[in-house]
C-alpha cells in the first residue's frame, strides 16, 4: 500500500510523511486527540471501505456483505461487553451524527432539552444556537457554579423543575470533574426526563474502569472513539433493549445511510484493544499524568477552573498572566507544545480568543510519558506563559521538546500511510 501511493501520489504521500514529522516532533495536549495504533490504522486502511452496507447485519439492502455482517457484529459484541450495554449502535460516523440520531429517536422538533452550555464546557451539539440542535429543540442551558466552578447539582434540580426537560444531557467537552451519573438520573426520574449521557471525552477512563460508567444510569449513551478511547474518527451509541428500535431506524434511515464499513472494523479492533488489562493500566496513567501536570501548573501559580482535574483534562484561566486562551496556545505552538484555547466559565472572551486553555494527558500517556515528564512539561508550559517576551527561553523549551519527543517515538518505522502494507 506504501509503495503504491507513493508511485501514484507522491504529493499525497509527502503530505502524509510531514505530518507523521509534526506528530513525531510535537507535543499534543490536546484532550481529544490521541494516537490510534498501527491495528486500527490498518483496518482504517482496509478493503473494508469498498464495501456498500446500508441497513445492518442480516437485513440489508445491498448484497455481498456477509464478511461486513460479521465485523459490525463483533464490534457490536465487544461494544456491550466493554461497557455493559443492552444494546449498541456501532455505525454512527460522528459524534455529532449520534447525538442528532439520539434526537431524533426520542424527541419531537422544539421539544425542551437540558444541557450544559457551551461556554461552561458543553458541546457545540448540546443546543448551541449555530448547531441543528438549538435551531430544532428548546435547549435551556445547565452551567457551573460561580464559585466553586462544578455543576451544582441541587440547582440543577431546581432548574429541571421549573423547566420540566422531556430530556436532560449529561456529558461535556471541557469540565475537569467526574460527573455524578446517580444524581443525574435522580433529576431526570424526578421530572420524568430521559438522560442521555454525552461520553465523548471520558469513554476511554469509563472502559478502563477509572470513571463511573454511565450506562446503568442513563436511557442512553453516546461516544467518540477517538479521544480517550484511542480508536478511529468515529461514534457509536449505547441504550436499553426498549430504546434499541427506535435508535437503530434514527441512526438508518435517519441521519445517515451507507455506514463506514472499514471505519466499524476498525471501532471493532478499538473495542477488543479497550478489553486488554494493559488498557486499564493507561487509564490510571491518563489519571495520574493529569494530576501531575494540574499540579504542577497549580504549584507554578497558574490558576486552574475548579481548582483542579479528576479527570484526563484541566482548565488553565490565564487571565493573571494577562493573556488570552489563544495568545496562551499560539506560544506555546512556538515551542512545539500543541494545545487548544477554550472559553473558561463566565467568560468575558469571545469562543474565538477565550481566557484559556485546555491542556490533558491521554495523547502523552500513550506515548509512555509518565509523571516525571508531566512535570517537565508544565514547568515548559509556565516557563513560556509567564515570560511571553522570552524567546531565547522558548527556543530552548523547543529543543528541549525535541528531544523528549525522540525519546518516546511513534509508530516506529512506520511511514505516515502504514500499517496497511
Ligand atoms: N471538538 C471536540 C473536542 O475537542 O473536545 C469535541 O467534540
Amino acid at each position: 500500500m506504501e509503495r503504491h501511493l507513493r508511485e501514484v501520489d507522491s504529493e499525497v504521500a509527502a503530505i502524509f510523511d510531514r505530518e507523521l514529522e509534526r506528530q513525531q516532533q510535537t507535543l499534543v495536549l490536546i484532550p481529544s486527540e490521541n494516537y490510534a495504533s498501527r491495528a486500527v490504522l490498518a483496518a482504517t486502511g482496509s478493503v473494508m471501505t469498498n464495501k456498500y452496507a446500508e441497513g445492518y447485519p442480516h437485513a440489508r439492502y445491498y448484497h455481498g456483505c456477509e464478511f461486513v455482517d460479521e465485523v459490525e457484529e463483533l464490534a457490536i459484541a465487544r461494544a456491550k461487553t466493554l461497557f455493559g450495554a443492552e444494546h449498541a449502535n456501532v455505525q454512527p460516523v460522528a459524534g455529532t451524527q449520534a447525538n442528532m440520531a439520539v434526537y431524533y429517536a426520542l424527541l419531537e422538533h422544539g421539544d425542551t432539552v437540558m444541557a450544559m452550555a457551551l461556554d461552561q464546557g458543553g458541546h457545540l451539539t448540546h443546543g448551541n444556537r449555530f448547531n441543528f440542535s438549538g435551531r430544532y429543540y428548546n435547549f435551556v442551558s445547565y452551567g457551573v457554579d460561580r464559585e466553586s466552578e462544578v455543576i451544582d447539582y441541587d440547582a440543577l434540580e431546581q432548574q429541571a423543575l421549573a423547566v420540566r426537560p422531556k430530556m436532560i444531557v449529561a456529558g461535556a467537552s471541557a469540565y475537569p470533574r467526574s460527573l455524578d451519573f446517580a444524581r443525574f438520573r435522580a433529576i431526570a426520574d424526578a421530572v420524568g426526563a430521559h438522560l442521555m449521557v454525552d461520553m465523548a471525552h471520558i469513554s476511554g477512563l469509563v472502559a478502563a474502569g477509572v470513571h463511573d460508567n454511565p450506562v446503568p444510569y442513563a436511557d442512553v449513551v453516546t461516544s467518540t472513539t477517538h479521544k480517550t478511547l484511542r480508536g478511529p474518527r468515529s461514534a457509536f451509541i449505547l441504550c436499553r433493549q426498549e430504546l434499541a428500535k427506535a435508535i437503530d431506524k434514527a441512526v438508518f434511515p435517519g441521519v445517515q445511510a451507507g455506514p463506514l464499513m472499514h471505519v466499524i472494523a476498525a471501532k471493532a479492533v478499538m473495542f477488543k484493544e479497550a478489553m486488554d488489562p494493559t488498557f486499564q493500566e493507561y487509564g490510571r496513567k491518563v489519571i495520574a499524568n493529569a494530576a501531575v501536570m494540574a499540579n504542577t501548573l497549580l504549584a507554578r501559580g497558574i490558576r486552574l477552573v475548579s481548582g483542579g482535574t479528576d479527570t484526563h483534562l484541566m482548565l488553565a484561566d490565564l487571565r493573571q498572566l494577562n493573556l488570552t486562551g489563544r495568545a496562551g496556545a499560539d506560544l506555546l505552538r512556538e515551542a512545539d507544545i500543541v494545545t487548544n484555547f477554550n472559553t473558561i466559565p463566565y467568560d468575558t472572551q469571545p469562543p474565538t480568543q477565550g481566557s484559556g486553555i485546555r491542556p490533558g494527558s491521554p495523547a502523552l500517556t500513550t506515548r509512555g510519558m509518565g509523571e516525571a515528564d508531566m512535570v517537565t512539561v508544565a514547568n515548559w508550559m509556565a516557563d513560556i506563559l509567564e515570560h511571553p517576551d522570552d524567546a531565547a527561553r522558548i527556543r530552548e523549551i523547543k529543543e528541549a521538546v525535541h528531544a523528549l519527543c525522540a525519546r518516546f517515538p511513534l509508530y516506529t518505522n512506520l511511514q505516515a500511510n502504514a500499517g496497511c502494507a
